[in-house]
């Protein structure tokens, strides 16, 4: 605060000069930690190539031997990151730490956490999930040979360790764990990837079987436009009139200069499954270099950025666990990271109206993260064994365990979208009887109820709308609705789903989006928001143009009436006695993915205003689901 000060100067004038009292804010203040139970440092660790990387290290100080150290090499500021919300600074870890290290800090854990290079704290250049080294990658380090300098380092600098190091993160979080095991360093010897980024193209960020999803605009922006964070300043509450208004998608980058940034151009750029994506898809990696590190990977069921990846990566690591006893998997009632608290501070006991019964998180930490780490960085053996698979089936409600996934005895069935907007076991008698609608590029089906609200914006609930209401959707003329009579039994499904679609278009390129849907009973009567609720178990998309060819766009034959399989995500439900099944189709599920003009054009992400059609959609009815039902014994243990 400034003070003036009168000075009667030797003539007898008085003249104001400003004069600063010292500050109170002391120059180095020491935090009082003596009473502390863990020591937390940030340090710079270098790399080979000598950039360095910002590194967080909390130790328990009452330990009782040597600790094993889990680390987590993050896009999302290692810092922040290793800060629990409610009480970032306490004599206790276990209360200043997130929550889902709590568990860990509290049983004797080295907890770690990193700035990968180019964000936050770190030295380097910051490459969006950038590939292994290798075709697309031609400079001498990538994520796996960072993971690798990292736990050298940690395992002979930090005091009082155990020489072993487990790796652990959700989503991009995820993927740098799945890295870490390429090449991976000796005294690395357990991994949870959760929710991990696997492959772009076919099933997470950035396309769903090729349709593009230009909501991750945010993202990008958010990510890439400087070292730490930012916010696209969108200017609109409801972002389905900001992305129609725009344009296509490259449109929308335009208005905010995002078009500039690499990463956007890289991603649209790359439309068809080209080496591009296929280079870089982790569990086609997996494939050729099988891990021998123990691995648990997590999957959320209504995960709404990356629910291919994890089950797929699960599925090429299976390949190789010759013995079923390193490759466990667990898969969770929770959108994107729910498990995982310190995203979203969310209890898992639920999600949206949905009550699970149980606190799933608890589960997650308490009887599956700590006792893996604990056998495989402390040899300590659980009280039970631990099951490979590990799944929580909504619907009925409850845990179940199996020895592999999809579980043994699961078959296809086919499930028919037959006349009169019906479904049935057997197809439609009636030759090349079909129903159809119009699909207007000027008016899209929103992927979720007006206003659409932007995923920067504090109160957006992007990661629960994959559980939302499908009424409002059902309704519309441009889509259509199939659904069964109430079941009579329960119908159980444990698996991929995938739609098989004889469709046509009067135009040259087309969408198709399938949902699976439980129909509720009209009245639940422990739950009444559920009354007649429409909850999608399984939906996707399909960009028409890669329907022979993924690697290449093909314009669609106007008018043919052509087969479509629709790759679906993995459920595990139970439609209940009195719920019925339902199956909605349409061609548009925006903003969340780009409109496609519905005339083929070289590249959706620039169509042209003019390229945008109208077209008639038609739908036969020998199309239909294939649904893996299975028997779902549990496994007895
Ligand atoms: N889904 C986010 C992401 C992963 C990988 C690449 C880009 C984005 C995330 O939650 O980290």
């Amino acid at each position: 605060m400034r003070k003036l000060i009168l000075v009667a100067l030797a003539f007898g004038t008085c003249v104001a000069v400003a004069a600063e009292l010292p500050t109170e804010i002391p120059a180095n203040f020491q935090l009082q930690t003596a009473s502390f139970d863990y020591s937390k440092q940030s340090v710079m660790v270098p790399m080979r190539d000598g950039v360095k990387l910002r590194t967080v290290i909390w130790t328990p100080k009452n330990a009782s031997g040597p600790m094993p150290i889990v680390v987590t090499r993050t896009p999302y500021d290692a810092e922040n990151r290793s800060a629990w919300g409610h009480r970032p600074v306490s004599p206790t870890g276990a209360v200043a730490i997130p929550l889902p290290d709590a568990p860990l800090i509290s049983n004797g854990y080295i907890r770690v956490y990193q700035d990968v290079r180019g964000k936050y704290g770190s030295e380097g250049s910051y490459v969006m999930t950038l590939p292994l080294r290798g075709p697309l990658n031609s400079g001498p380090v990538d994520q796996s040979t960072d993971a690798w300098d990292t736990i050298d380092w940690l395992v002979k600098n930090v005091p009082n360790n155990n020489g072993r190091v487990g790796f652990i993160g959700v989503s991009y979080e995820g993927w740098t764990s799945l890295m870490a095991l390429f090449g991976a360093h000796p005294a690395l010897k357990a991994v949870i990837p959760m929710n991990a980024y696997v492959d772009g193209w076919i099933g997470d960020d950035w396309y769903h079987n090729g349709a593009f999803r230009q909501f991750t605009l945010e993202y990008v922006y958010r990510q890439t436009t400087v070292q730490g964070a930012t916010v696209i300043p969108l200017g609109k509450r409801d972002a389905y009139s900001a992305y129609l208004e725009a344009g296509s998608a490259n449109d929308m980058a335009q208005r905010y200069h995002a078009d500039q940034l690499p990463a956007w151009k890289k991603i649209i750029d790359h439309p068809a499954y080209t080496s591009f994506w296929q280079e870089q898809a982790v569990d086609k990696l997996l494939l050729r270099a099988p891990p021998k590190v123990p691995v648990l990977t997590v999957q959320g069921l209504f995960d709404q950025e990356d629910i291919y990846g994890p089950i797929a990566s699960y599925l090429a690591m299976e390949q190789s666990d010759s013995r079923n006893d390193r490759n466990y998997l667990l898969i969770g009632p929770w959108f994107h990271g729910q498990q995982d608290p310190w995203f979203h501070n969310e209890s898992g006991s639920h999600l949206g109206p949905f009550e699970w019964g149980s606190d799933t998180t608890r589960y997650f930490l308490n009887e599956v993260l700590l006792p893996f780490f604990d056998l495989y960085l402390k040899d300590k053996k659980p009280s039970k064994p631990i099951p490979p698979v590990r799944a929580f089936m909504t619907g009925s409600r409850e845990w179940r365990s199996y020895d592999s996934w999809p579980p043994a005895g699961a078959g296809a069935r086919k499930l028919y979208l037959r006349e009169g907007q019906a479904l049935g076991l057997t197809p439609s008698a009636a030759k090349n009887s079909f129903d159809e609608y119009v699909s207007d590029p000027s008016k899209p089906v929103p992927y979720r109820v007006q206003p659409i609200i932007p995923n920067d914006d504090a109160d957006t609930t992007w990661d629960r709308w994959l559980v939302d209401d499908q009424r409002p959707f059902g309704s519309r003329p441009d889509v259509l609705t199939y659904v069964s009579e109430p079941l009579t039994e329960p119908v159980v499904i444990a698996g991929p789903v995938e739609a098989h679609l004889k469709a046509s278009t009067t135009g040259t390129d087309a969408d198709w989006v399938v949902k699976l849907i439980d129909v509720y009973p009209d009245e639940v009567p422990e739950n009444a928001q559920l009354g007649g609720y429409q909850l999608m178990v399984s939906a996707d998309i399909m960009r028409g143009r890669y329907r022979e060819s993924l690697e290449m766009a093909k314009p669609i034959r106007a008018g043919a009436a052509l087969d479509y399989s629709v790759r679906m995500p993995n459920a595990h439900h139970t439609f209940l006695p009195g719920h019925r099944l339902m199956v909605q189709i349409q061609s548009s599920w925006f903003p969340l993915y780009d409109r496609n003009p519905q005339t083929f054009v070289d590249n959706v992400a620039y169509a042209p205003r003019e390229s945008y059609r109208k077209a008639t959609q038609r739908i036969y009815h020998d199309s239909f689901i294939l649904l893996p039902i299975s028997p779902a014994q549990e496994r007895s243990h």
